[in-house]
């Protein structure tokens, strides 16, 4: 088999990269070790930056998106029960943010893989990378139990943290960048009103909670847990009952609890590996890099490194631009580190601490009656939260 880009991974973005390289009409092939079902059932990331918006328009797969998604000008943050609006927009020059789950996100990128014919085999294994340092890479994997190879000219390798493509590059080539944090976030999906239109992250001595959406009649919430816990000790009636502990009675009374969808508990880890190339081989998304999801960022960042790997790609096959290849790394790089910066200092403005010192809660303190009292505090959280802009390619 042959193709002009392989791509290892239909998470989003694997299957956005494809998209877009498939309407500039570069061939690609995607490989997905799970079936489309087992990838659908993810429920993972819902807040769309405005980049990653205009993206997928480019992309040609915005219509239920532009349809069913829900533009939000603000957030709030709550501490101590003093509620604080952030009008992002106002703060931004009119910019927002789209609430719209990474699941549909998905769901919209398989059915326009699907519709435009191009291949995507789903349930493959053992999938290795070869010769990625010189101009004909290949990737050998199996498919029922038959083996197959598949050539090209470059690999993306869109496949996650736990994918293979970044293990196949040579430890000595790479620096790791890594800090695991002390606590977990149990999320909830339930059919139910969300409490509040506007998205809230609250800080509470109990622990961080935020109250999400996905649609004026799905919620997502999230709270913070020991790492200890397990998602069994948590019956949907302790999660409502300790949501309503965190939040002030006005929240709290409000509330509307149901049967949840879905329950789970997610580790935070802040990572990232330079660089995010080697030879033939771009690693996009959570595969070089990942963030604890208190900034909204991962999904976005995914995006991000999609849109310069995209247009360096085209700039190859449409212009012949072979020097924009060893620039793949430090333009998606830049980003991704604002993108980790930001998503750390919202985790630390955020969560509670068990072991701080009593200065450093102090400094905690001090940072957020900084950042939420001044508008120059407000507008780079605002300005960071609804995406910084991406660098042009030339
Ligand atoms: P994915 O989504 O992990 O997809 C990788 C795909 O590769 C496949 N794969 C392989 N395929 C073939 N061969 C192999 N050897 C393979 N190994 C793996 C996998 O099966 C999978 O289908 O990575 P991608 O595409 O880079 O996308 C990244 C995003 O999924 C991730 O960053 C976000 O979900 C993070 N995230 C959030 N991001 C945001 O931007 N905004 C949010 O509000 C947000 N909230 C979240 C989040 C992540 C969370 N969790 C559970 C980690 C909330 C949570 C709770
Ligand atoms: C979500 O809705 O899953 C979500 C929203 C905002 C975040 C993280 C997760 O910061």
């Amino acid at each position: 088999m042959k193709t002009q880009v392989a791509i290892i991974g239909a998470g989003p973005s694997g299957l956005l990269l494809g998209q877009l390289l498939h309407n500039a009409g570069i061939a690609t092939v995607v490989l997905e070790r799970q079936t489309p079902e087992y990838v659908l059932g993810r429920i993972r990331a819902g807040i769309l930056e405005s980049g990653t918006v205009s993206l997928l328009r480019e992309a040609g797969v915005s219509r239920r998106m532009d349809a069913e998604g829900l533009v939000h000008h603000g957030v709030e943050f709550l501490f101590d029960g003093v509620r604080i609006p952030v009008p992002l927009s106002e703060l931004t020059e009119g910019k927002s943010v789209m609430v719209y789950g990474q699941t549909e996100v998905t769901r919209d990128l398989m059915e326009a893989r699907a519709s435009s014919g191009a291949t995507i085999i789903y349930g493959v294994s053992n999938v290795q990378l070869h010769d990625m340092k010189t101009d004909k890479p290949a990737v050998t994997f199996e498919k029922d139990g038959e083996a197959c190879r598949l050539e090209c000219d470059f690999i993306a390798g869109c496949d996650g943290f736990h994918g293979v493509s970044r293990q196949a590059i040579p430890k000595s080539v790479l620096r790791e960048y890594e800090s695991v944090w002390p606590f977990g976030w149990l999320g909830l999906l339930a059919d139910t009103p969300p409490v509040n239109p506007e998205l809230i992250y609250a800080h509470h001595e109990r622990g961080f909670v935020l109250c999400s959406q996905r649609s004026l009649t799905r919620s997502r919430y999230y709270l913070q847990v020991p790492l200890t816990d397990n998602v069994e000790a948590w019956s949907d009636e302790r999660f409502w009952q300790e949501l309503k502990c965190r939040l002030p009675s006005e929240l709290a009374n409000k509330l509307v609890t149901g049967h949840s969808l879905e329950k789970s508990i997610a580790p935070l880890r802040s990572y990232v590996v330079e660089p995010m190339q080697y030879g033939r081989l771009f690693l996009v998304g959570d595969a070089a890099h990942i963030v604890p999801p208190t900034g909204a960022k991962g999904l976005n960042l995914a995006a991000s490194d999609v849109n310069y790997l995209w247009r360096i790609l085209c700039q190859f096959y449409h212009h012949g631009r072979e020097d924009l290849l060893a620039s793949y790394s430090s333009f998606a790089l830049n980003r991704v580190w604002k993108g980790e910066r930001f998503s750390w200092f919202m985790t630390h403005l955020l969560h509670d601490f068990h072991d701080k010192s009593p200065f450093d809660r102090k400094m905690q303190e001090a940072d957020r009656r900084y950042y939420l009292g001044s508008r120059a505090g407000l507008t780079t959280i605002a300005e960071n939260y609804v995406g910084l802009p991406y660098e042009t390619v030339r």
